[in-house]
């Protein structure tokens, strides 16, 4: 009887009557055989499915055991969903895998194959491997029993027979460990260490995924991108592959993914409405649409419900079937067989044809949403009652004895064998270490190696002025930007990016307008021409779609440099950056990173090109991502350093860097007065760039008369008009220097504590909002350090900025800012 959720007793209860009831096979079949007449799966591998399914189901039991006494963490389950281990056997076990939260079954084929392709584990490191007090019980003994030759004859009423005492397939137990370490919060789970309950393992070609639907499928689409070409590339021989200087692109600790390799993403019903969802489908049919080849394959696991909220009776087929570009498969995922098949189809339809598809799998979802979600507030007892009726473990089983396979009392044993060991193993797991420093936890979240970057930024000058000078020359067309004079932060950029370009042969630019055009301001132009429409691209308007790009070419072993037109822009975006990119090796432990720098033009101060969203001025969303680096070049000759030292970054330690570039600096040249030509600077020659290294998190100091009266700590635009308010207060006898903080993530402390210290003056010059801005930080940084001098802020006051003159309202002035230091000095 059902209470008002479906427990683990009741789906138990269910499975145990199911199976019970189902008619003792007349004769038995050979396992060697197809299941069934019609079938392409042999009885033998139903059975091995089977054991991922029970897996799975078992696990979502033990989920629920740990929860109830407290060692659990986690309750979402896969029961219902157990038919995606035939969409796991479709594939190839090197394809990249972007799985939902319910692939269970999934996980354990993919692990059985990757067992399978390695052999038996050696002694000891197996997962599987048994305590010396437990060996009477051996859990994934050794490869699986051989299935009777063809021919043999196994009778019904032969006891046991081959479905009941066969140990695990390899790697099963290893993958119920896994998820239960996840479930545990074991420091020793493979691939978060205790950080999230996700499916991932690097060895698997499992990518973990958050817990935010669909926010993966961006991404998915980024690698489907980036696989296809590195193939191309491959295939003409022209992929640095081994030839590529360690570190020089991106993505993987993981080694690079088979050049036939589709990428697999799955996710529910309700995500198919998430805009992110959106973009990827788009996307990726914009692509094809364009005759650029993605061979991604979605995987819908369609149960009827988001949460308690429905899908409208036909809404995901319709919405999928009508996507444009996208080919759709459908099956039953209850009817283990036949969802093979169509996987089996849709992947190599995929895999054959370069291009996307998305394949529907139907399933049930059994004992509710999660552990604590009471189902009957929002189902009616007959509908639950029907989902139980659809269970798919039990359709694998009428399979398997209808096909004369097994006994349902063996597939029952089998249950509770499985189920046995996998409380086994829940038992073992519960003891071991938890993340206990807050150290520990933050160890992989943005790993910063600065000796190394510097030495890379060190190689890429040293190949440049030797081994890469004549590409370089030919590049620039004779003219490399050292020759050609004082440069704009604009153009300062551009020649850094075609450097970078040079340096890392897996660097790719792309977003809006940044190809043919050469970006809206500029500061992509030329690129194109000089590197190849391959690596310099327009892509469609949408700055999801951008970043996941990003982020999936980065894992897929690129050097990503999308472009974001507008601050105002990322913002609609910001998803794919902090929870996904930024969240990346946190939740791998570096197994897989999305090295990654965004160019992104913002800030306010744009003459003749007013209003909010051409101005925006606020960075808050992107300072309290953890691990994210924030570069502002204010001027030329730290841009190019400052790019420089975020590619390495990225290329050496995976880092994700946002490049905020002031747009109303781009095309600046003067500083104090009409004609100086202050404002801009040469470009340094590589025989410079050693030398000229910019750190991340280290700042600018310029002394302005004395320097001893004030210290103004600014960035961006602030930098140029603190410049010019020192020369006025100069005149006044105020000496004064000014802070180009450069890197609002990290901050450069330490600058910041030693510069303050010097003056006992602090006026802080921050154009973003007073609220949330990186004034705050500044502050905070200065509390922290137990300052106890003088300090003011003047900020951008906390509203959107308006169209015309009325900006000047709401900014930053420089009127503004020889007050601040004037009532500073008069404290
Ligand atoms: C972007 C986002 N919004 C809300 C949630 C909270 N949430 C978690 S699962 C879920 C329902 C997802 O339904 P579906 O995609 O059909 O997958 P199912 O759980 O049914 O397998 C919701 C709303 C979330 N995780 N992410």
């Amino acid at each position: 009887m059902l209470s008002d959720v479906t427990t683990p007793q009741d789906l138990d209860d269910r499975f145990r009557e199911a199976l019970a009831a189902l008619p003792a096979p007349q004769q038995r079949r050979d396992p060697a055989r197809p299941v069934t007449d019609d079938a392409t799966l042999t009885g033998a591998r139903v059975l091995d499915l089977f054991d991922a399914q029970l897996t799975s189901r078992q696990l979502d039991l033990a989920g629920r055991w740990l929860r109830s006494f407290g060692e659990g963490f986690y309750t979402i389950g896969s029961a219902g969903h157990e038919g995606n281990a035939a969409v796991a056997a479709a594939l190839h076990a090197g394809d990249p895998a972007l799985l939902h939260y319910r692939s269970g079954a999934f996980y354990c084929v993919r692990a059985g194959q990757a067992a399978e392709a390695t052999g038996p584990e050696p002694a000891g490191q197996a997962a599987t491997s048994v305590p010396a007090d437990q060996a009477d019980h051996p859990v994934d003994a050794g490869p699986a029993a051989g299935p009777p030759a063809p021919g043999d004859a196994v009778r019904a009423d032969e006891p046991g027979g081959p479905a009941a005492d066969r140990p695990l397939p390899p790697g099963y137990a290893e993958a119920a460990r896994d998820v239960l370490r996840g479930m545990v919060a074991s420091s020793r789970e493979p691939i978060a260490g205790g950080r999230h309950k996700v499916f991932g393992r690097a060895d698997l070609a499992v990518v973990p995924t958050t817990s935010t639907i669909a926010s993966h499928l961006p991404r998915a689409v980024g690698m489907g991108l980036a696989v296809e070409r590195l193939r191309r590339l491959d295939t003409t021989g022209r992929r640095a592959g081994d030839g590529v200087r360690a570190g020089s692109g991106g993505g993987a600790a993981h080694a690079s993914w088979p050049p036939d390799a589709i990428v697999v993403c799955s996710f529910g019903d309700a995500s198919v409405n998430h805009a992110s969802a959106t973009a990827a489908f788009n996307t990726a049919g914009w692509y094809d649409h364009t005759g650029l080849r993605i061979p991604v394959l979605f995987v819908c696991e369609d149960n009827g419900l988001g949460i308690s909220v429905r899908s409208p009776q036909g809404w995901v087929e319709t919405t999928l079937r009508a996507k444009p570009g996208i080919r759709y498969f459908a099956a039953d995922g209850g009817d283990l067989v036949r969802a093979y098949e169509v996987a089996v189809e849709a992947a190599a339809w995929v895999r054959r044809h370069r291009r996307p598809a998305v394949l529907h799998l139907s399933t049930v979802r059994l004992m509710g949403h999660a552990g604590a979600d009471a189902e009957t507030a929002y189902r009616a007892a007959g509908e639950i009652a029907a989902d139980l009726d659809r269970d798919p473990l039990v359709g694998t089983a009428r399979l398997l004895v209808g096909a004369g396979v097994a006994t349902g009392e063996e597939l029952l044993a089998r249950y509770d064998e499985v189920g046995w060991q996998v409380r086994r193993i829940a038992e073992e797991v519960l003891d071991e270490p938890k993340l206990a420093a807050p150290a520990e936890v933050v160890a992989p979240l943005a790993p910063r190696r600065p000796v190394r970057v510097a030495r890379a930024v060190a190689d890429a000058a040293a190949r440049a002025s030797g081994p890469g000078a004549g590409a370089r020359a030919e590049a620039f067309g004779g003219k490399p930007p050292e020759l050609t004079g004082p440069l704009t932060l604009a153009q300062s950029i551009n020649a850094a990016l075609a450097d970078g370009m040079l340096d890392h042969p897996q660097m790719a630019v792309f977003g809006e307008d940044v190809g043919v055009k050469g970006g809206v301001y500029g500061v992509t132009k030329g690129l194109r021409d000089r590197f190849g429409a391959a690596r310099v691209f327009d892509t469609l308007l949408d700055e999801t779609s951008i970043l996941g790009l990003g982020l999936g070419a980065g894992l897929a072993g690129m050097l990503p440099v999308p472009e974001i037109q507008y601050l105002a822009y990322l913002h609609n975006a910001e998803d794919q950056v902090r929870g996904e990119a930024a969240t990346m090796q946190f939740f791998s432990q570096g197994a897989f990173r999305n090295p990654m720098v965004v160019r992104v033009a913002g800030l306010a101060y744009q003459e003749g090109f007013g209003g909010h969203f051409h101005n925006d001025n606020s960075v808050a969303v992107l300072r309290d991502v953890p691990g994210l680096v924030i570069a502002v070049p204010a001027r030329p000759d730290d841009a190019a350093p400052m790019l420089r030292t975020c590619l390495a970054s990225a290329a050496v330690d995976g880092s994700v860097c946002v490049f905020l570039e002031p747009i109303a600096l781009y095309h600046t040249r003067d500083l104090y007065a009409d004609g100086d030509g202050e404002w801009l600077a040469p470009y340094a020659e590589p025989g410079a760039w050693t030398g000229g290294h910019v750190p991340i998190g280290r700042a600018r100091v310029y002394g302005v008369g004395s320097a001893e009266d004030v210290t103004i700590i600014t960035f961006g635009n602030g930098v140029r008009m603190s410049l010019r308010a020192a020369a006025t207060l100069a005149d006044e006898g105020v000496g004064t220097r000014v802070v180009d903080l450069r890197w609002l993530a990290p901050l450069p402390v330490a600058d910041i504590i030693r510069e303050a210290a010097a003056t006992g003056r602090v006026l802080v010059v921050d154009e973003t909002r007073r609220s949330g801005g990186v004034g705050e930080g500044v502050i905070a940084a200065l509390v922290d350090a137990g300052y106890v001098g003088a300090a003011r802020r003047v900020a951008g006051v906390d509203s959107f900025v308006p169209l015309g003159p009325a900006a000047r309202q709401v900014l930053v002035s420089e009127e503004a800012i020889t007050q601040g230091a004037r009532t500073l000095l008069a404290r």
